[in-house]
């Protein structure tokens, strides 16, 4: 039997979507083909390139260095893997704040580096001085998060890179999620709003490309040189990326998804998905639920265990914050329609003692 996807019309909680159909066809086109041997697989190579000077335009860097990973996880690990070679430390450590996404724990686990989680302030924010309260001579990196994967916050992104030159430090901003939302808002966040050296934007998910395709930024050369390994019997005599074989469907699809979308397409959807995500925060705070006020298209709120688990099983995909909060993600494919939908079942699995409008 022929195994089918399941579709998007009820996932709420996914940081994935639908690729836009352009990028699809260009995955499907370019499946057989190998950026990860750019000699051999030249055609790839060259979008690779494009799209790198692409990502660059989007988030504020001129002459951008980098290439497309195998996802954000990749893309940080990285970042981390190239402030440790490049540290004179001899047990540096990265200093990042609590609400960093999971990868990082990856990468201090697999490069064996001291990860210093920092509190955040009330507004889910990293705390600048507790941050600054753990960097020492020894710390390599700092992090900061433009799109916070459980509540969609901008940490203070001048304010860390300061910290991490006090520090002589590299600079890494995890735009991953967000990085397709803020050209569009007036946060600071990109390599033009601070001393950012290394960066995540991830063209799988709110760019609108196939998965697999991560984005890996540096400021300059030497960021990549710091990573690359000697490759003798490739006709590129290097490699700075972590996987080997890499997907040209994820380089081609990210090209694709970029022309196609950049940068009007992309500012529609930020606007759609923002005033879907407050028109949401305000029917659930009518509803008499707590919520985090979305600053970007993601919505938490303080929905009961019950009520969480009998919209689970109406066959909603959604997920919970570390503080049991449900989580909503507005991402491309998430539509009002779908919304309202939901707002409905909302209304179905909800003890009426809640009522307060
Ligand atoms: N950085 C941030 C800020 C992220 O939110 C994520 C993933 C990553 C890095 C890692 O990216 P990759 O998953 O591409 O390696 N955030 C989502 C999460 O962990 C990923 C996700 C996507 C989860 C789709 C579920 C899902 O259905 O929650």
């Amino acid at each position: 039997m022929r195994a089918e996807p399941q579709d998007f019309g009820r996932v709420l909680s996914s940081m994935c979507t639908e690729p836009h159909p352009a990028a699809r066809e260009a995955a499907e086109r370019f499946l057989a083909t190998n950026p990860g041997d750019p000699g051999t697989y030249e055609a790839v190579a060259d979008l690779e390139e494009r799209v790198v000077d692409d990502l660059g335009a989007i988030v504020g860097l001129d002459d951008p260095v980098g290439y497309v990973a195998s996802g954000g996880t990749e893309a940080n690990i990285q970042a981390v893997r190239a402030a440790r070679n490049l540290a004179d430390a001899a047990n540096p450590n990265v200093v990042a704040p609590e609400s960093v996404h999971f990868s990082f724990r990856k990468a201090a686990g697999v490069l064996d580096v001291d990860l210093r989680l920092a509190p955040l302030s009330d507004d889910y924010r990293a705390d600048v001085d507790a941050v600054r309260e753990l960097a020492d001579d020894d710390t390599a990196l700092v992090v900061g998060v433009a799109g916070t994967t459980e509540y969609g916050r901008v940490d203070p992104i001048p304010e860390l890179g300061a910290v991490a030159r006090d520090h002589d430090a590299l600079f890494h901003v995890d735009a991953a999620w967000g990085g397709f939302f803020l050209p569009f808002t007036d946060r600071e966040w990109s390599f033009a709003d601070a001393p950012v050296d290394t960066m995540t934007i991830d063209p799988h998910k709110v760019g609108q490309a196939a998965i697999p395709a991560g984005g890996f930024l540096v400021r300059d050369e030497s960021l990549l040189d710091a990573l690359a390994v000697d490759t003798p019997y490739l006709e590129s005599t290097g490699q700075a990326t972590l996987t080997g074989t890499r997907s040209g469907a994820g380089v081609a699809s990210a090209a694709a998804a970029i022309d196609e979308l950049w940068p009007d397409g992309y500012r529609e959807g930020y606007e759609r998905a923002q005033a879907d995500a407050e028109w949401l925060a305000a029917a659930l705070t009518d509803r008499g639920y707590d919520v985090v006020e979305p600053t970007l298209p993601l919505v938490a709120a303080d929905v009961p265990e019950r009520e969480f688990e009998a919209l689970r099983d109406a066959g909603w995909r959604i997920s919970r914050t570390g503080d049991d909060e449900l989580r909503i993600v507005c991402m491309p494919h998430v539509t009002r329609t779908m919304l309202e939908s939901f707002v409905a079942d909302v209304d179905s699995v909800r003890p009426r003692r809640n009522v307060n409008t």
